[in-house]
C-alpha cells in the first residue's frame, strides 16, 4: 500500500499548479507501512524534536507527548482521534493529499481534519513539496488539542466555505491567512519568539531559519496586512508575522470578513519581502539570500 497514490489532476491557485488528488475519505493502511516508511516517520520525528528543542511553542511539544507520539512506529489514526474527540472534538480523516479548497475548507468546518496517509520517500527527507503524513500528524495535528486554536481552525473552515461562495479573490486573501498563521505563524512565549506553524516545524531547515535568520522580516499579526501579503510555496517565507497568544488569532477571525474583502478588492497586494508604514517591525529582515521573483 506504500506506493505513491495515483495524481487525478492538478488545480491552478495562487500556489501555481498543485496537484489534487481524489477527494475521497481513505482509512489508515496502517497494517500495510512497511519498516521502511516507519524509519522514515523515526528520522524526522527525532530530527525534528531535536530542532524544536527552545524553538516550538510550549504547547506544540507538550501536545506530542498527550498524544504518546513517539519515534517508534507512525501514530494510528484511530488512537489519535480518541484523545482528539475528548479534548476538542476533532477528528483526523484519511486523504490522498492536497484537497481542492472547498473539500478542505468542509472538513475544517465540521472538526474533521485530513491527513494525507502516505509518507514520503526516504530521498524526500529533506523536502517535499507536498503535505504528506509527516508534515500533517507531526505539524498539524498536535494544535488541534489547543481548544483555542481548535476554534480558530474550525472558524477558518467556516470562513473558507463562505469566501468560497463570494469570490476568487476571497479565497486568495484568506488563504494568506492560513499561510501566514496555520503554517508559517511564530508566536512570543517567554520572553522570545517561538514557532507554532505546521510548514516551519515539520522543516528542519526553516526551523531555525525563522527564529534565527537576520534575512527574513518578522511583523506583528495584522490582519489585513497578512491577506494582502503575497508569499512563497519553494523556498522559505521573506516575512513571518508574530503573534501574542492563540486568543488573537480567534479574536481575529469573529467579525464577518465580507467587507473587509471588499476593502481589500480596492487595495494593491504587497510583496512578499515588503516592510510597509504601519508594521509593528520586530526584525526588519536583511533580504540576504531572497529569490528576487515567484512571489504568490
Ligand atoms: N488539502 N489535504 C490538504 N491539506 C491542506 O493543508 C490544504 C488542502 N487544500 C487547500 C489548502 N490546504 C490551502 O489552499 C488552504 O488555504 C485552503
Ligand atoms: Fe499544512
Amino acid at each position: 500500500m506504500s506506493s505513491q497514490p495515483r495524481r487525478v489532476e492538478s488545480q491552478q491557485t495562487d500556489k501555481g499548479y498543485v496537484p489534487i488528488y481524489t477527494t475521497a475519505v481513505v482509512d489508515q493502511p496502517w497494517a500495510d507501512y512497511t519498516k521502511t516508511e516507519h524509519e522514515t516517520w523515526a528520522t524526522l520525528f527525532r530530527r525534528q524534536r531535536d530542532v524544536l528543542k527552545g524553538r516550538a511553542c510550549r504547547e506544540f511539544i507538550d501536545n506530542q507527548e498527550r498524544f504518546g507520539m513517539t519515534p517508534d512506529a507512525i501514530p494510528r489514526f484511530e488512537e489519535l482521534n480518541e484523545v482528539l474527540a475528548k479534548a476538542t472534538g476533532w477528528q483526523l480523516v484519511g486523504v490522498e493529499g492536497l484537497l481542492p479548497d472547498l473539500t478542505f475548507f468542509d472538513h475544517l468546518a465540521n472538526r474533521r481534519f485530513p491527513v494525507t496517509w502516505w509518507i514520503r520517500k526516504p530521498e524526500q527527507i529533506d523536502y517535499i513539496a507536498e503535505p504528506d503524513l509527516f508534515h500533517d500528524l507531526f505539524g498539524h495535528v498536535p494544535l488541534l488539542l489547543e481548544p483555542v486554536f481548535a476554534d480558530y481552525m474550525q472558524a477558518y473552515g467556516r470562513g473558507g466555505v463562505k469566501a468560497h461562495g463570494i469570490d476568487p479573490n476571497a479565497l486568495v486573501h484568506l488563504t494568506r491567512l492560513y499561510w501566514y498563521t496555520v503554517e508559517f505563524g511564530l508566536i512570543r512565549q517567554d520572553g522570545g519568539l517561538r514557532i507554532y506553524g505546521s510548514g516551519i516545524v515539520s522543516s528542519k531547515g526553516e526551523s531555525m531559519y525563522s527564529l534565527e535568520s537576520p534575512a527574513p522580516n518578522r511583523i506583528g499579526f495584522d490582519l489585513a496586512r497578512i491577506m494582502r501579503t503575497r508569499y512563497r510555496i519553494d523556498t522559505y517565507q521573506k516575512t513571518y508575522f508574530v503573534i501574542d497568544s492563540f486568543e488573537q488569532l480567534i479574536d481575529a477571525t469573529r467579525p464577518d470578513f465580507t467587507p473587509l474583502y471588499r476593502e481589500l478588492e480596492a487595495q494593491s497586494a504587497i510583496a512578499a519581502g515588503d516592510v510597509r508604514e504601519g508594521d509593528v517591525v520586530v526584525h526588519r529582515g536583511t533580504g540576504e539570500g531572497w529569490a528576487t521573483d515567484g512571489d504568490v
